[in-house]
């Protein structure tokens, strides 16, 4: 698969977390994806260190570029 398959079908991912439209994942909207997407369990702490690795620009959101540089580059 290349490179832009990957990111349209994550645009799709993203979208069906993005539960509430605004094109951003937020701390609830983050959980909710681990714990359906990935299957993953995580305490409160675990959660919140995962989420500031992937905002890399620190603005308590995950936005689409964040979200796709994480999970292309896992
Ligand atoms: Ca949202
Ligand atoms: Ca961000």
């Amino acid at each position: 698969m290349d490179r832009e398959t990957a990111r349209a079908e994550l645009r799709e991912t993203f979208d069906h977390f993005d539960k509430d439209d605004n094109g951003i994942i937020d701390r609830q909207e983050f959980r909710a994806l681990l714990q359906d997407g990935l299957n993953a369990e995580m305490e409160a702490e675990e959660l919140e260190m995962g989420f500031a690795i992937i905002d890399k620009d620190g603005n308590g959101t995950i936005e689409f570029d964040e979200f796709a540089a994480w999970w292309l580059d896992r």
